[in-house]
């Protein structure tokens, strides 16, 4: 299968490559698609270089799947037009998600709602799909209420900027400021672009993107969304709310037999995910599961996963497979 990858020398989209490369993803070509600036440059995949292209020269080279992230104006202007020439798009940017014609795709959640219409599958968040992943089972057994979340997430989820930001300022160094402020022994309250209600994008996408997932509407979400001097992954303190009571022990083995999850939860012997061991892992970690004993059917837990690999990625390549293994792709 003809694979192309928008955004081929961004910090997701070397992952996209190593996460196709590490899966055995059936590619027979990569078409790796990049900025003007980067064209004409190699890119090695699975002991084979490959030049990166433009999206146009990609177009005509009619790959099967485009695995797009590129930023949220890219996949504007490019996916239709992939879209429209029959491939089959996958999008890692905020651009598509919360357009009632496209679907949303945990693919342990809700692939089940793919088709082979499909022209344009919205990848979500990373912070929505870590969270959503441990929540899903939950919501399922005693019925979400309502989530207070706060998140704790990695620079890199700002991208390659960001990164050399943090190393500049270990080596106190002055260089391009990814941030407002500096992130090196900082805590900055402020993830994407403020929106007019006073929350953030990235805490409103926690909202909006979490309700689309779980396909329910009456789940009331709020989020605090904050970046701190961590790569690794994104770490998420959830408070949830539930219908029905539960119990502690059940929710841990009902989050155990859940693909994808692992849990990490005993007090005894300081065992409790951290984005240090995230790093590089396509599992969502969950631990300090505790009864919130302040309110009624209320639980307290903490969740960290690689926002580059579950929360980008590997999600999006589990998309890519799906459609493969259901022929919903040619
Ligand atoms: C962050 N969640 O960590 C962002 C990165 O909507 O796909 C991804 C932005 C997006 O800041």
């Amino acid at each position: 299968m003809k694979v192309a990858v928008v955004g081929a020398t961004g910090l997701v989209g070397t992952i996209i490559l190593k996460v196709l490369e590490e899966r055995n993803f059936p590619v027979t070509e990569l078409i790796p698609v990049a900025s003007e600036k980067s064209v004409g440059n190699k890119i090695t995949f699975k002991g084979k270089s490959y030049t990166v292209v433009n999206a146009t020269t990609a177009i005509d080279l009619k790959p099967a799947i485009a695995l797009f992230s590129a930023g949220g104006e890219t996949s504007k202007e490019w996916a239709p037009k992939f879209a429209d020439a029959g491939v089959m798009v996958i999008d890692n940017s905020s651009a598509w998600r919360m357009d009632k014609t496209k679907k949303l795709v945990v693919p342990e959640i809700n692939a089940n709602e793919l088709t082979a219409e499909d022209k344009i599958i919205a990848n979500p968040n990373c912070s929505t799909i870590q969270m959503v992943m441990a929540l899903a089972p939950l919501h399922k057994k005693y019925q979400i209420n309502r989530i207070v979340v706060s998140t704790y997430q990695s620079i890199t989820g700002t991208g390659v900027k960001a990164v050399n930001q943090l190393e500049k300022e270990y080596k106190n160094e002055k260089g391009e400021m990814a941030y407002p402020y500096p992130i090196h022994r900082n805590a900055i309250p402020h993830c994407d672009v403020f929106e007019e209600n006073g929350y953030t994008k990235e805490e409103m996408k926690l909202v909006n993107e979490t309700q689309k997932i779980l396909n329910d509407k009456s789940i009331a979400v709020t989020a605090t969304a904050i970046r701190i001097p961590v790569v690794g992954g994104h770490s998420e303190s959830v408070n949830l709310e539930f219908e029905n009571d539960f119990n502690e022990n059940e929710v841990r083995q009902i989050l155990n037999e859940t693909p994808g999850i692992v849990v990490q939860d005993n007090p005894d012997t300081n065992t409790y995910p951290m984005p240090i061991y995230a790093e590089g892992k396509d599992d969502v970690f969950v631990g300090r599961i505790r009864r919130d004993y302040s309110r009624k059917n209320s639980l307290n837990m903490w969740i960290v996963a690689d926002n580059l690999r579950k929360g980008a990625a590997t999600n999006a390549v589990q998309i890519a497979e799906y459609l493969v293994a259901k022929k919903l792709v040619n």
